[in-house]
């Protein structure tokens, strides 16, 4: 191959890993001037001057706000959707208990069946306290264990993987261990569920066709009506439904935990289902803990246009008019208050804006504050590697766009602090 082309190929794989550069702003210095909504003046105009004030009324009006505008609210009739164990099993190995289950969703005759997937320190002397989190591709790519099926639900292409005509094949078993240390998580103590995001509602633009929508075949779907994160939140509910009912969990301590748009699915997750205890986003960027204001790596625009099954319809009004919207991304992790939320960033996910993960996480802090925790005890974006374990926590590791044991440590050292007995 002559230079030329090495050079031409060296510059389209680069341009593309970073997701056109040129489109999107990565200078610091362009980042426009805005101003975020005051979450302590309701979206009414009216001051909330008292933790009672917030809870009894300024909550509310702003979750409203960010559910018709962001990610949709879920049909009324979400609560006829009838729930059942229809399976599960339980198997001890190396002092790790592991159990398999499928709750199974019916309405109108329709059926969804979403498998949990759930490790627990075998020698527990009592319930644990529990992550859970949903993954990207099947249970079956968390760990090379044979019992595990292999996922029977939609899943993405991917040929290097083994996902061929969106079905996953043994090829994709514990393809992604990495992100789910097992060992690592039940040593410390904790218990793991997961599910596959996929169970719930596939990745792709179906016009709601498909997984828990599908059961809701005769909504009258409006701008404000649940896309696909509100979709998975919701089975990430009926997930803590189940470890209700699970005498080896403590419910009371379960923190949500997931990466990228599954990150942005923990923290409406955490925001929509108040008895999740923690909420950690992983990486999470536009639509997760990012704000939006700053227009720094993915913008409102850009995931409207590749996601438009993610958020509601109204959040397409807000393409290049981020200043317009009722809301930023702070006022999500403010509805997560007092909760201890955990933001986490990668240095090198530059398009997941790390620095605007770490504001929104200080423009919730005058919530946290009235509510009597402490906030975000950092004035600055602290430096790669220096976690700041306040009530509403953050933390940067070193390298890009992924989940490592590195950053499970800091999840579990933050769990171990804000989950104590
Ligand atoms: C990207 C998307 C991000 C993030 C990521 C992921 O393509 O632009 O917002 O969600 O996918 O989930 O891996």
């Amino acid at each position: 191959m002559n230079k030329t082309i090495v050079t031409l190929l060296m510059f389209f794989s680069i341009a593309s890993c970073t997701n056109g550069a040129d489109e999107f702003n990565y200078d610091e210095s362009k980042v426009p001037n805005y101003e975020l909504p005051d979450v302590l003046v309701d979206p009414d105009g009216q001051k909330i001057e008292t933790a009672d004030t917030w809870r009894t009324s300024g909550r509310a009006k702003w979750l409203q706000v960010v559910a018709d505008e962001v990610y949709g609210n879920l049909p009324p009739e979400i609560a006829t959707v009838q729930m059942e164990v229809a399976n599960q099993s339980t198997k001890t190995t190396n002092d790790i208990k592991r159990k398999l289950v499928t709750l199974r969703c019916t309405r109108n005759g329709k059926s969804i069946d979403m498998h949990l997937l759930i490790y627990l320190p075998a020698s527990a002397s009592g319930p644990v306290k529990t992550f859970l989190g949903l993954n990207f591709n099947g249970n079956h790519t968390i760990t090379d264990d044979s019992d595990i099926p292999v996922t029977e639900s939609w899943v993405r292409n991917d040929k290097k993987k083994g996902y061929t005509n969106h079905r996953a094949t043994e090829e994709s078993r514990g393809s992604a261990k990495s992100r789910w240390p097992v060992d690592a998580i039940t040593a410390r103590g904790y218990g793991l569920a997961t599910m596959y995001y996929g169970d719930i509602d596939p990745d792709f633009h179906d016009k709601f066709e498909n997984g828990i929508h599908a059961l809701f075949a005769d909504e009258d779907r409006k701008p404000t009506s649940w896309g696909s994160i509100a979709a998975w939140s919701w089975g990430l509910s009926r997930a803590l439904d189940y470890c209700e009912q699970d005498p080896d969990i403590d419910a009371k301590k379960v923190a949500l935990m997931g990466h990228s748009r599954l990150g942005k699915t923990s923290l409406w997750g955490g925001v929509a289902d108040e008895r999740f205890a923690m909420v950690v986003s992983n990486d999470s960027g536009c639509g997760g803990a990012a704000l939006s204001r700053r227009r720094f790596g993915e913008t409102v625009k850009r995931i409207n246009t590749s996601f438009p099954h993610w958020f509601c319809e109204n959040y397409r009004k807000y393409n290049d008019r981020e200043d317009e919207c009722p809301v930023d991304q702070h006022t999500l992790i403010a509805l997560i208050a007092p909760r201890p939320v955990l933001i986490c960033s990668a240095q090198d996910d530059r398009w997941a804006d790390p620095k605007g993960e770490f504001l929104s996480g200080k423009g919730a802090d005058s919530v946290y504050r009235l509510l009597g925790t402490d906030g975000i005890s950092a004035d600055s974006w602290p430096a790669v590697n220096t976690p700041i374990m306040s009530r509403i926590g953050y933390h940067m590791r070193p390298g890009g766009h992924d989940v490592k044991l590195q950053d499970w440590q800091v999840y579990m050292d933050f769990a171990d602090k804000h989950l104590a007995d």
